[in-house]
């Protein structure tokens, strides 16, 4: 059995509601208030099974006033049935609800002229006239137009007939988008609890999901679900569902939330776009005005900024805008929305959503930002994902982001991404995805820092690792360091050492002078032996001036690293022979002490032939390097590994 729901839009009074009883059963007009003014205020529903079709009628009220019921009604319907009194003809909300139902991009439908009854065959001819005229040019030319009374009954055997045929020709829906089911209507049921119903627009919901509500990020379990009236295990797309939750209570859900596959979809608040102003739209939209958006059942405020040329879209035209919305909604890339003027509320505009989680865009980004949302718009999957991950520039993209902005399921993100990567405007590093012009850039940027920082600093191995990640790359996931990181290894362009980057040319650059004064301290501690001199000591040995102190210690400290010299304790060196010499001694003097091979400090003066002054820091840098190891105010001298 498959399953259509079906909308109903045209003037108040017009016989939509009444339609819907005469081909139901059942009367769409629920409220108590619906019935005492027999008009509709909110959104009904019926139900109508056609052979192997089940028809989910959403019935929406005619009345200006009630737009905003009928727009959280209108978002998710497979065929439109425009409605239109053959005694009053095409009317101002005729007009407006078929306009949106337009902007929504509605595919589908017919028109189904009312009254039938009430007047005569020259009028009726008129009429239908004048609705070819109403919808040339749009999705519903060419479509059926049927006449039927509801009183009578007369038509209506034809109408259900042609819905059928339709109904076939609806393409199913799409399986290639997570659940998502936008609330139209939240209430309590006794011994239930929280029960919310809307049109199921993409995936499945069984009985013992866990999905998410949004915007709030509440996690719920599905108790119970129905279809048509029916209890069922599990609803499918476009299918009207009712789905009792366990995990939330009734004043924490209201309509134009989003039910949700859980941890899929993010809230946003601004959303880049594009935007066709109605031909005979009353104004245009213009940066900085406050307008009415709706999307899925939802209805918020926020203010446009026109991104394509002078600030504003004139009627009849599109153009590229940002929203900045004053309440968080759900939106993924492709749905379509509504703009309403703010006060007084007319329908002035649709559009589609670009890129559900904008930034702010600065003056001289724009040109790049305008690139990016024409590549969204385009058709191609791995072209839209190649455009997101531009979008996200030098942070990088994971694929949790994409899931959230695009709404596909990780079998179409997994092939897209794997398409994007082929066609080589991306590149993935641990997860993460980067435009191959960020990469490049960051490679470029990596190659200028290290070779500033050997400008800087000849005497300096390299560059500490994670100065050069926060310099470069403080925006960016740390799996793109990484990724750049590696592939200017793989290419022998850098090396990377421990906690230092260098480039793979450069060595540490004497001057024929530095060459000589390192040459000097070096001799000045090997003759010293183990009677270490002081730093300034040394310095003065070696004939060091006062302008010369710093870069004679930039020397010093590339002794130690070249292990020429060893640090024994603050300022006091020596140089490294010396050392080895007396790690030596200790080891033939343990072997003359086995098997406890302690030493303790008066024996250690006298082998290494120190005072006390040296021969206490010796032991301790001796523990550090952990030849010898402190046994009560003895050394235990360690086995050499
Ligand atoms: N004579 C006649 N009256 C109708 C027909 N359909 C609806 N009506 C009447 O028109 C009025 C408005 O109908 P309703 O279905 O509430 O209009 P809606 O506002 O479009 O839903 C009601 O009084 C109906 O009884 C019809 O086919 N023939
Ligand atoms: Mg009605």
């Amino acid at each position: 059995m498959s399953s259509l729901i079906v909308g109903t839009a045209g003037h108040i009074d017009h016989g939509k509601s009444a339609l819907v009883r005469a081909l139901t059963g059942t009367d769409p007009d629920r409220l108590p208030e619906e019935k005492r003014r027999g008009i509709t205020i909110d959104l009904g529903f019926a139900d109508l099974e056609l052979d192997d079709l089940r028809i989910g009628f959403v019935d929406v009220p005619g009345h200006e006033r009630f737009i905003k019921n009928m727009l959280a009604g209108a978002h998710g319907i497979d065929l439109l049935a425009l409605v239109i009194a053959a005694d009053e003809g095409v009317m101002p909300q005729t007009r407006e609800h078929f306009d949106i139902c337009r902007l929504l991009g509605v595919r589908n439908g017919l028109v189904v002229i009312t009254k039938s009854d009430l007047v005569d065959e020259d009028m009726l001819v008129l009429v239908e006239d004048e609705a070819r005229e109403l919808v040339a040019g749009s999705f519903l030319e060419g479509a059926p137009i049927l006449t039927v009374s509801s009183r009578t009954g007369g038509g209506l055997d034809q109408l259900k007939t042609r819905l059928g045929e339709l109904g076939k020709s609806v393409p199913p829906r799409s399986h290639d988008f997570v659940t998502r089911l936008p609330i139209d209507r939240a209430f309590s049921m006794k011994g239930f609890g929280a029960v919310v119903t809307g049109t199921l627009i993409s995936g499945k919901i069984k009985e013992g999901d866990e999905l998410e509500l949004l915007p709030s990020q509440v996690n719920v379990r599905v108790r119970g679900l129905q279809v048509h009236n029916k209890s069922v295990p599990e609803a499918r797309a476009g299918q009207r569902t009712a789905v009792n939750l366990a995990g939330v209570d009734t004043s924490q859900i209201e309509r134009g939330m989003v039910l949700a596959a859980a941890g899929r979809l993010r809230p946003t608040q601004v959303v880049d776009v594009w935007i066709d102003v109605l031909p005979g739209a009353s104004r245009v939209v213009r940066s900085r005005s406050r307008v009415r958006f709706h999307i899925g059942a939802a209805e918020v405020l926020g203010r446009v900024r026109v991104l394509d040329g002078p600030s504003q879209i004139a009627a009849g035209n599109g153009g590229l805008a940002q929203l900045r919305l004053e309440a968080p909604v759900v939106a993924v890339h492709g749905d379509r929305f509504i703009l309403r003027s703010y006060s007084p509320a007319e329908t002035i505009a649709g559009g589609v959503i670009l890129d559900p989680f904008a930034i702010r865009h600065r003056a001289r980004d724009l040109a790049r930002a305008r690139e990016i949302l024409r590549l969204l718009s385009g058709e191609e999957r791995a072209g839209k994902f190649t455009a997101f991950v531009r979008a996200s520039s030098d942070r990088g993209s994971q694929l949790a982001d994409l899931a959230g902005a695009t709404g596909w399921t990780n079998e179409v993100l997994n092939a897209v991404a794997s398409e994007a990567r082929k066609q080589g405007a991306v590149i993935e590093t641990g997860g993460v995805y980067l435009a191959r012009e960020s990469f490049d850039h960051f490679t470029d940027a990596v190659l200028a820092e290290l070779e500033q920082h050997h400008k800087r600093e000849p005497l300096a191995r390299g560059m500490l690792r994670e100065t050069l990640r926060e310099k470069v790359f403080a925006r960016s996931f740390p799996e793109v360091f990484a990724g750049v990181i590696a592939k200017l290894e793989t290419d022998g362009k850098v090396v990377s050492d421990k906690d230092i980057v260098r480039l793979s040319e450069h060595s540490v650059g004497l001057s024929e002078q530095d060459l000589a004064l390192s040459k000097r301290i070096e001799e000045i501690y090997l003759a010293a032996g183990v009677e270490a001199p002081s730093l300034d000591e040394a310095m003065t040995k070696a004939n060091v001036s006062a302008a010369q102190r710093a870069q004679a210690r930039k020397l010093l400290q590339l002794l130690l690293e070249e292990k020429k010299l060893a640090r024994i304790q603050g300022e006091m060196f020596m140089h490294s022979n010396v050392v080895a010499d007396l790690k030596t001694k200790l080891h033939a003097y343990a072997s003359q002490h086995e098997p406890d091979r302690l030493i303790d400090v008066p024996a250690f003066k006298e082998l290494a032939g120190v005072s006390r002054k040296y021969a206490i820091p010796l032991l301790e840098y001796f523990d550090r390097e952990q030849v010898t190891r402190r046994a009560g105010d003895k050394r235990l001298i360690l086995k050499p590994r």
